[in-house]
């Protein structure tokens, strides 16, 4: 059996003897001689070079991707008895860790003290002595209402993060109950949640269903001192509107991580907007785990038994 691993990331297998390892250039379309392997493992590779593959790997049976998101995967053309597995649970520690870095700059307004400092200004405004109780405003986690909008495991590593701070936790998915310790409702309760929400998170993935979720209207329902957190997909959220609702004084701002086409382009309205923090699809990006997740879905695989996070 021969296995394609990216050259993005050094995975060190224990293979069985008669599994064929070959490292491919994730940057470069798959090499004529390895297009007869049956698995390939994705990550970071470029939606083209992976709809490449789907094109020309014709023996492929199992596609593995790292990444949190397989919507690149799910989306290459891959014949449809090809099994897709993805890589939920690798990016929990890392997406909830820059989830937090973004969530806490935003309440200590850490975007406009870098500004001020590029100006050698001492941003007095924002330091100084503050009201210990404040309302309508999002200045700490302190008493904060977060709602984090899909919550599996990156959600579950973060809502205990933010409560440890003093926010108080609700979580939004397909289905409700309590999760974590955390209450999960269902996205139909957001017109009644969001008006008390200080910090919107969103972690959707992108498919058909989540495209542009949130939107206009829902966005008015928020407090207009409410800040949005995107590190799900760009295609879960309107950018467009949430330009318009900060604008407008409508929205407090927004950090975002995943955009609708990245790099976001030099000349989006977005880079210039004081308040909203722009990161680089930066929240993953450190798969943990990706190498035993792989030798146990190899092993599953061959065996015929359960792989972990079949996505198709
Ligand atoms: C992702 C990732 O899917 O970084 O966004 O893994």
């Amino acid at each position: 059996m021969k296995l394609l691993l990216p050259d993005s990331i050094d995975l060190d297998l224990r293979l069985p003897d008669d599994v064929h390892a070959v490292r491919y250039a994730i940057a470069r379309p798959v090499p004529d001689a390895d297009v007869d392997a049956e698995v390939l493992v994705v990550w970071g590779n470029e939606a083209a070079q992976v709809r490449d593959a789907a094109r020309r790997l014709t023996r492929v049976r199992w596609v593995q991707t790292l990444a949190a998101g397989p919507d690149v995967v799910l989306q290459a053309g891959f014949a449809p008895d090809v099994v897709v597995t993805g890589g939920r649970g690798l990016h929990d520690h890392t997406v909830a860790e820059h989830t937090l870095a973004l969530t806490l700059a935003a309440a200590r307004r850490v975007h406009l003290l870098a500004r001020a400092q590029v100006g050698h200004r001492w941003a007095g405004e924002w330091g100084g002595l503050q009201p210990v109780h404040e309302a309508d405003s999002f200045r700490t986690l302190r008493g904060a209402r977060v709602v984090i909008w899909g919550f599996g495991g990156i959600a579950g590593t973060l809502a205990p993060l933010l409560a440890a701070l003093g926010a108080h936790v609700t979580g939004v998915a397909r289905s409700p109950g309590r999760r974590e310790g955390f209450d999960v409702v269902a996205a139909a309760d957001l017109p009644v949640l969001l008006p008390r929400t200080d910090v919107l998170i969103m972690i959707l993935p992108a498919t058909p269903e989540t495209s542009r979720a949130l939107d206009a209207d829902l966005l008015a329902l928020l407090p207009v001192h409410a800040w949005l957190v995107n590190v799900g997909r760009g295609s879960t959220v309107d950018a467009d509107a949430v330009l318009t609702a900060i604008r407008a004084g409508r929205l407090g701002g927004a950090a975002l991580d995943v955009f609708d086409t990245e790099p976001l382009a030099p000349d989006s309205a977005l880079w210039d907007e004081p308040n909203i923090i722009i990161s680089p699809h930066a929240a993953g990006g450190r798969p943990i785990g990706a190498a035993q997740r792989v030798t146990e879905n190899l092993a599953a695989f061959r065996a015929g038994r359960p792989m972990r996070d079949v996505v198709r």
